[in-house]
């Protein structure tokens, strides 16, 4: 009878052990963090938006007109149109912008990010922020399949890239370089600026890369913030601009989990000792 009872128990435990596990079963957390790995004195970034989708985000095209999502995180920091647009077109996708303020060289930003499908809808990560000083330009991925977090999978670890390094620096097209009005010269203790969102001329260009130096209008303008290093802003270098770090978190069971764990195994105990009590009889 004792046999009998333990062949009963098993699948009961079993049976607890489903009810306690999440609702979806790949669901993983992780934590992004951005680091400006700038050199002293030179760009920032706005808060970094990031997406996670199953492939079917397409931030940009080199070559196409920016969206309206681009364009308002390029020109103005602003990931308020981009979130609205990847939430409309991708409905299985999980985002979320860093904390504010901007990262200027040597600032480190974080966000967690909890229930993702890293082996299928949450599988591609994609990320967009402005550089300043310009008028509109930008690091991001083209490529929606560039950063496979799958592989967090497998290592159980961390994913890390460098972004905005060996010339990765896009101009949005958006808004013509006339830095004697780019949005954050304030922030540099220039003159000029703007003063308002989408403020500059109107470029009605395609994304691209930045290329030769974009930064000589500053100097012809006389535009050169105090300390500020314009050596390593030819965005044709090696230097990157940041790194990011997306790191696997622990998977620690949610309350209500453990209230179903709890009465799981309640129940088991119960039915258990129902079980002996026969046999004992
Ligand atoms: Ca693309
Ligand atoms: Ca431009
Ligand atoms: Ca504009």
């Amino acid at each position: 009878m004792m046999k009998r009872a333990l062949y009963l128990t098993a699948p009961l435990i079993a049976g607890a052990i489903a009810l306690a596990s999440p609702a979806v079963a790949n669901a993983a957390d992780v934590r992004v963090t951005f680091t400006n790995v700038s050199p002293a004195g030179s760009v920032g970034t706005s808060p970094l938006w990031v997406g996670f989708h199953n492939s079917s985000f397409d931030l940009f095209d080199a070559g196409s007109s920016a969206s309206l999502g681009v364009e308002r995180i390029s020109e103005d920091g602003n990931s308020a149109p981009l979130t609205t647009l990847f939430a409309a077109t991708t409905l299985s996708g999980i985002q979320g912008t860093l904390p504010s303020p901007p990262a200027f060289p040597g600032a480190v930003r974080s966000l967690d990010f909890t229930g993702l499908d890293l082996a299928g809808e949450n599988r591609y990560f994609s990320y967009a922020s402005m550089v300043v000083l310009s008028n509109d330009f930008f690091i991001g991925n083209d490529d929606a399949r560039e950063h496979d977090l799958s592989v967090l999978l497998s290592n159980g670890g961390t994913l890390s890239f460098f972004v905005g390094g060996n010339g990765e620096v896009w101009d949005a097209g958006t808004e013509v370089n006339d830095y004697a009005n780019s949005l954050a010269n304030g922030a540099f203790g220039i003159g000029g600026g703007q003063s308002s969102a989408n403020q500059g001329a109107d470029e009605h260009g395609f994304v691209r890369l930045v290329d030769s130096d974009p930064y000589a209008n500053f100097l012809s303008a006389h535009l050169v913030p105090a300390g500020y290093d314009f050596a390593p802003l030819q965005f044709t270098s090696l230097q990157a601009i940041g790194r990011v770090d997306i790191q696997l978190l622990a998977p620690v069971p949610e309350p209500e989990t453990y209230a179903m764990l709890l009465g799981g195994l309640a129940l088991v105990g119960a039915i258990s000792r129902r079980a002996r009590a026969r046999s004992a009889v």
